[in-house]
């Protein structure tokens, strides 16, 4: 059975190939390729050129029809030049690397030119979605700028191998941003709290087996880190990240909120009796992320259970909006 994403060109097969989704599947659950060691042939749609993730002169990209994607691992390149939207049909044996699958041309004429074509449209990921397998390998997109639901930095961008790191936040939901540093790409304006909508191709980094964690999504340009543009207008919003969250691990609650310039910040929490327990910020200008670690005014960690954050907006004419959500303090499990 092959799941067909919606939003992706359909492609017409040749009898000889299989589809991506063929080419990777892991049907009895290893995190591997069942096909491992096997030379297959796909039909595919480059979402990238063939070196911008390379660290070597090989070719290390991503190529996708419409049922997956996957990494083009060789060292050999195409003898043909190929960018964003050109299809290719490729012959190569199936490997992986670090829980990533990956086809593996071993010849230049493993690459054969099918025809050009608009660039793909990235998979949107849904608020709260992460990355991981169903994705790998596909472009694909963290933040709806139609929707104005950007996703949040949560920390600033470490270097790391060559290349850096930083975690945003999807809704309640990490992920994993590695910037190749093979793609040129500046994180010079990247700070914790900025807000982006991030497009780049689903990865993986996973050195044990069973290789399910270690998801990535791997920007390929630097437009693919589009930063939130204050001319759209800002909604009145309150968004909590990370419940449920035990404080006695360590843990907080990440808070984002803002609205119209000219909106005073006040955020209250209450307990299930509808009594305030904490104020996190009084008569605030401008919107901002914070954190809260379940504590009470005079920093006593409060019980277990659910708390009402509430975020109140006072205009400069005395109006006022309010917007709640809800969040649970939990037990820290053994
Ligand atoms: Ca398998
Ligand atoms: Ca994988």
């Amino acid at each position: 059975m092959t799941k067909s994403l919606a939003l992706l060109p359909l492609l017409v097969l040749p009898a000889a190939g299989i589809t991506v989704q063929e080419a990777r599947a892991d049907l009895d659950g290893d995190g591997l390729p069942d096909l491992l060691g096997q030379t297959v042939t796909i039909v595919a749609v480059a979402v990238c050129e063939p070196t911008l993730f390379s660290t070597g002169s090989g070719a290390s990209f991503y190529v996708q029809d419409a049922t997956a994607g996957i990494n083009v691992y060789s060292y050999k390149l195409p003898g043909f030049s190929v960018g964003p939207g050109d299809t290719l049909q490729v012959t190569g044996e199936i490997k992986q690397y670090n829980g990533l699958a990956e086809i593996s041309p071993a010849d230049q004429s493993d690459y054969v030119f099918v025809g050009a074509g608009a660039p793909p449209e990235p998979f949107p990921l849904v608020r709260h979605q992460g990355v991981g397998e169903s994705v790998e390998g596909l472009l694909i997109r963290a933040g709806d700028p139609g929707r104005t639901e950007w996703v949040t930095v949560a920390n600033d961008p470490v270097q790391s191998g060559g290349g850096w790191n930083f975690n945003v936040w999807n809704g309640d939901t990490p992920i994993a941003v590695r910037v190749s540093g093979s793609t040129g790409i500046s994180v010079s304006g990247i700070r914790a709290g900025a807000r982006l909508f991030v497009t780049g191709v689903g990865g993986q980094y996973d050195s044990e087996p069973p290789y399910d964690s270690g998801y990535q999504l791997l920007p390929r340009y630097q437009s693919d880190l589009q930063a939130y543009s204050p001319s759209i207008p800002l909604t009145f919003h309150l968004d909590v990240m990370g419940t449920p969250f035990a404080p006695s691990r360590g843990e907080a609650l990440r808070l984002e909120y803002g609205g119209p310039d000219d909106l005073r910040f006040t955020i209250k929490v209450f307990d299930r009796s509808g009594r305030e327990v904490a104020r996190l910020v009084e008569s605030r200008v401008g919107g901002d992320v914070m954190e809260w670690k379940g504590t009470d005014d005079r920093n006593e960690a409060l019980p277990m259970g659910p708390y009402i954050i509430q975020l109140e907006g006072t205009g400069p004419a005395g109006e006022r909006m309010v917007t709640t959500e809800t969040v649970v303090v939990a037990a820290g499990l053994e």
